[in-house]
């Protein structure tokens, strides 16, 4: 069985400068980008919304960013607007090497976020990235990227929960902090049996 990499939204607006800016989220791609040598399998995931997105709090009257709105599918939190398909701020940080086997683009449903990369935000839409990891053997796990507290997050507690073998590397990984954000992020995701390390 393989052990992949799978690295989370380094993206220019989760960046300094960017649009949703992570503290330090650039401090990530130096070492990125040499962990990438030790794994044989090296994917990417992309945030990736049109533009109008639902959990853009400019689609909403009356809601500032960070707000929370009740969608159909439970709580969501509201974001500047980030990520839209195509712009530069949607593109991969300039230094972080995109020579990996599979970019897998996610949020591009308007009605619905997805900081996952396995299921969107009403946790049942799947987006193939547990078939694709299946099919090709993959049973380990290591997750860095952008931000610990939302994607890096959920996407590690899905992926225990579906059966895999999780670390993540908060060496290689930078949070937003809203409200406690990343606290409970560890927790969540020791509770859900990922092994946090800091190399
Ligand atoms: C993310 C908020 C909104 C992330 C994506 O990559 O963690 N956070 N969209
Ligand atoms: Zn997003």
């Amino acid at each position: 069985m393989s052990h992949a990499l799978i690295v989370i939204d380094v993206q220019n607006d989760f960046c300094p400068g960017g649009a949703l800016a992570v503290p330090n989220g650039d401090e990530v791609v130096p070492r990125i980008n040499t962990m990438m040598d030790a794994f044989e399998i090296v994917l990417l995931t992309q945030d990736w919304h049109p533009a109008g997105h639902s959990s853009f709090a400019t689609s909403h009257s009356d809601k500032s960013p960070y707000e929370l709105v009740d969608m159909p599918y439970g709580a969501q939190v509201l974001w500047p607007d980030h990520c839209v398909q195509g712009t530069d701020g949607a593109a991969f940080h300039p230094d972080l090497r995109t020579d990996g086997d599979l970019i897998l683009r996610k949020g591009f449903r308007s009605a619905i976020d997805s900081y996952s990369a396995f299921f969107e935000n009403d946790q049942k839409t799947p987006t193939g990235l547990e078939g694709y990891l299946r099919s090709r053997g993959i049973a380990d796990l290591t997750i860095v990227g952008l931000a610990t507290d939302f994607c890096v997050n959920y996407s590690a507690v899905d992926a225990a929960r579906l059966g895999f073998k999780v670390q993540v590397d908060l060496s290689a990984c930078r949070g937003i902090d809203l409200d406690g954000s990343l606290g409970a992020a560890h927790e969540a995701m020791r509770a859900a049996g990922v092994e946090l390390t800091q190399t």
